[in-house]
């Protein structure tokens, strides 16, 4: 029995990277029938042991247990979700200062998401080239809000060799994701930092342009200098599942002191009186842009 990584999969062949080389493997049909929750089984960035065949193909006979994983709505109507990559590090919500323009909200919700299940996140900002004095001095206000609350962010642009310096430092020797909506160059950032690579820039990933489903898996590439990225494909909004009401403030971390003092413990800090959190954002505790995700979220759930 040999052990292996699943940096890809096409929903019937998986490939398993030993470390010394990249097997095909095939999962026996009994796993389908054992997970109910979620849409596929077998996710990129499980570990796996399986057997090797006679001609070089893998069988795959055991499923290590995850140790957290990230998901998306299962797509094309099917029930469920589905495991983009598991296994990771941390994962990073990737956003441009324009074209598209950054969107807070999704980093927010990013953000609620990784705090529920237990994924570190990391804030990367990209096209920082294109800023104007306004975009930039966002980007700092923004780098500075978020670092403050205890989360690493990264102002990148690959025309900026040291930039690209400390997305490789920040990504060696670890499994991480690159999740955000397409064209805001998460591609293109792989390829900068890792010129062996000649990933496709510009793929729609999600659909092809007939218009025919082409779900694309997330896949794990090994990094030459250590460590996995997994390039996703275009997300546009996440969905925040099994959260209640009440729950959702406990994964703001400037919020979790100011709860304390709210007068019922159910509070959903919207419109209850004598409400900690409310007060705390009444005194500039709160960034604007932070209550406003949190309303908006709420709303959602
Ligand atoms: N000016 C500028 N353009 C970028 C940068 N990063 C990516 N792009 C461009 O943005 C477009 C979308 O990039 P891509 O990597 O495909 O985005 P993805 O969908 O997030 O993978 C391409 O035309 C890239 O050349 C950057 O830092 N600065
Ligand atoms: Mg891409
Ligand atoms: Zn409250």
């Amino acid at each position: 029995m040999k052990k292996g990584r699943v940096i890809q999969s096409t929903g019937s062949w998986y490939l398993v990277d030993t470390g010394d080389k990249i097997v095909e493997s095939r999962l026996p049909g009994r796993f389908r029938l054992e997970e109910k929750e979620v849409t596929n089984p077998l996710a990129v960035g499980d570990w796996v042991d399986f057997n090797l065949n006679d001609d070089g193909s893998g069988n795959i006979e055991k499923i290590h247990k995850r140790e957290n994983y990230i998901t998306r709505q299962a797509t094309h109507g099917k029930r469920g979700e589905q495991i983009l990559v598991s296994n990771l590090d941390q994962a990073c919500v990737v956003q441009s200062i324009k074209q598209p323009r950054l969107k807070e909200g999704f980093i927010d919700r990013f953000l609620v998401t990784c705090e529920a299940y237990e994924v570190n996140p990391v804030i990367i900002i990209n096209k920082m080239d294109l800023a104007k004095s306004g975009g930039k001095a966002l980007a700092e206000e923004l780098k500075e809000l978020y670092t403050e609350l205890g989360y690493k962010c990264l102002l990148t642009s690959i025309e900026d060799e040291l930039s690209l310096k400390s997305v490789r430092a920040l990504l060696k020797d670890k499994t991480s994701a690159f999740i955000g909506p397409s064209g805001v160059g998460k591609t293109s950032l792989i390829n900068a930092i890792d010129p062996s690579y000649n990933l496709k820039v510009n793929e729609v990933s999600d659909f092809s342009s007939k218009g025919k489903h082409t779900t694309t898996f997330a896949r794990l590439i090994p990094l030459s200098f250590g460590g996995y990225i997994a390039d996703t494909p275009g997300i546009r909004e996440f969905g925040l599942v099994n959260i209640e009401p009440w729950e959702l403030s406990l994964f703001f971390p400037e919020m979790l002191e100011p709860r304390e003092n709210c007068q019922f413990s159910n509070c959903t800090h919207a419109h209850e009186p004598k409400c900690g959190v409310a007060d705390a954002f009444e005194k500039g505790e709160i960034a604007a842009s932070r209550y406003q995700s949190y309303l908006n979220m709420l709303d959602s759930l």
